[in-house]
């Protein structure tokens, strides 16, 4: 069963086997690229590897059930029986199901167990679960967002969620909580997050922190895209981590679990 590192954030790569995803997509849809590329990042020092099947990016159209099993059904079984710890990126009940029963060992849902059938599986299975925080859905949800309280909303919201879980059986040390950056926020509100992020680690539940390669890095970098967003990643990822983040999911995962580890050497000293 997965642990979490006692010291030093875990790295989680990240492996969208989709069309559209805003970094990588289109580049794993291959089953054997994809699983290549899953067996890199462990050698560069994934603790897990997260794959998902539908794109979450601004805009994203959703995908249909029968599709995403497809997609990631077959990459989750192969991996899991190559002895990788797999997490599966989805908010789909049935994809979450297949998933487990193919060996993953965490349930990423973008949407914090919305299908209330989750929980339950999530229960049953006794598999860590990743609760993240949105506001709307991707289609819309950088349409305007707005907050009054962006830190204080975002962590209320997430132990609510988590309460719930606990409610349906998911055992309290199986919950990580994240705040979704990027996702229905603002470049302040990813900022104010990011500078906040104690107040999340204060409820104890795990934090993971999604920043690789995210528009507000770009929009900071005068419109720096996709691929040139590397150094401002390894910033917000290592002030994360000071911050106390447990596990940070990264396209990038040699300069990531590098980043962390001098991180950790000085925090530690
Ligand atoms: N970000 C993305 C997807 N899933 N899950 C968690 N828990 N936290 C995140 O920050 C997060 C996530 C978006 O990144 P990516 O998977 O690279 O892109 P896409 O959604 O376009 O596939």
């Amino acid at each position: 069963m997965f642990q979490l590192p006692a010291d030093r954030p875990a790295i989680m790569g990240v492996l969208n086997v989709t069309p559209d995803s805003f970094s990588d997509g289109g580049r794993y849809a291959d089953f054997d690229l994809a699983i290549a590329h899953a067996h890199d990042m462990v050698d560069q020092g994934a603790d897990l590897i997260d794959v998902g099947g539908e794109s979450t990016r601004p805009g994203a159209e959703p995908v249909d059930e029968a599709e995403e099993l497809r997609r990631v059904v077959p990459i989750v079984e192969a991996l899991s029986s190559q002895g990788v710890c797999v997490s599966v990126d989805t908010s789909k009940a049935e994809v979450a199901r297949a998933s487990l029963r193919a060996g993953a060992q965490v349930v990423n849902d973008v949407t914090a167990l919305k299908d209330p059938r989750m929980a339950d599986l999530c229960a049953d299975a006794g598999c860590f679960v990743c609760l993240m925080h949105m506001r709307g859905e991707p289609r819309t949800m950088q349409e305007n967002p707005a907050y009054s309280e962006v830190v204080e909303e975002v962590r209320d919201h997430l132990v609510l969620r988590a309460e719930s879980a606990e409610m349906a059986g998911v055992r309290r040390d199986r919950i990580w909580i994240d705040p979704g950056i990027g996702f229905g926020k603002s470049l302040e509100h990813n900022l104010i997050l990011l500078r906040n992020l104690g107040k999340l680690v204060r409820t104890e539940y795990p934090v993971l922190v999604g920043v690789s390669r995210k528009s507000f890095i770009g929009k900071l970098l005068g419109g720096a895209l996709v691929d040139d967003r590397h150094d401002g990643t390894l910033a917000a990822q290592v002030l994360a981590q000071v911050a106390g983040a447990r596990v940070i999911r990264a396209h990038d995962v040699r300069a990531a679990r590098r980043a962390a580890i001098v991180t950790q050497a000085i925090m530690n000293a």
